[in-house]
């Protein structure tokens, strides 16, 4: 028995797991459970993550991860996907710190609440303002830290870029306009060039 992922298709952050296992070789099932339908939040699924969320990866003879930057932590260490060096190292973790207060807070949750959950801007009120701001002040933050940069830390790609990429590259959906930024476009384009790219519709 191998690797099992829980996960939902359009989720960026089952996407992080499922790019990392790809990138690494690693076989795995993927179980589908349908978010918005509430199967997060059946008792069997709690009994797995009493916090009721997707990813988790259930590691064979240990038990489950939960939370994206868990899994794929647990995955890559000691590989190509995270630094040898220990200050690149800090900066790749001062990437995923940043990709899970402010990108994914912002952008993720916009995009759910617009393009899954079909509420709209005007029934959102404040909300919706609060949180399309935290993820506008988050692209800036990210072409900032492009500039310059083929990847976000040292030469090659790392888990921070996996890790910003997976709601950044889907940011239209949430309604901004990705063309207004240069740096993070040229990003996403040498992204998907690399040999295990997959899109975010790939089990
Ligand atoms: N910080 C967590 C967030 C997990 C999360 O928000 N999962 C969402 C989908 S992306 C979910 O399962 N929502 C369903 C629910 O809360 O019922 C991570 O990085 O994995």
């Amino acid at each position: 028995m191998g690797y099992v992922l829980y996960d939902f298709l359009s989720s960026g952050n089952g996407y992080k797991c499922r790019l990392t296992m790809k990138a690494l070789g690693i076989p795995y099932e993927y179980v589908h459970k349908d978010i918005v339908a509430g199967e997060s939040r059946t008792p069997e699924f709690l009994a797995i993550n009493p916090n009721g969320k997707i990813p988790v990866l259930v590691v064979p003879g240990r038990g489950p991860i939960a939370e994206s930057h868990a899994i794929i932590n647990y995955l890559a260490e000691g590989t190509a996907l995270m630094p040898a060096d220990k200050y690149q190292r800090a900066l790749v973790w001062q990437w995923l710190c940043f990709e899970q207060y402010q990108l994914e807070p912002g952008v993720a949750t916009v995009r759910f609440m617009l393009h899954y959950m079909n509420q709209s801007e005007e029934e959102l009120g404040i909300r919706y303002t609060d949180r399309f701001q935290r993820g506008a002040e988050a692209l800036a933050v990210l072409e900032k830290g492009l500039a310059g940069r083929t990847w976000l830390v040292g030469e090659d790609a790392s888990l921070a870029d996996i890790a910003l990429f997976a709601y950044t590259h889907v940011a239209d959906e949430a309604g901004y306009r990705l063309s207004d930024y240069p740096g993070i476009s040229a990003w996403i384009a040498e992204f998907k060039k690399l040999p295990w790219y997959s899109p975010i519709t790939a089990p």
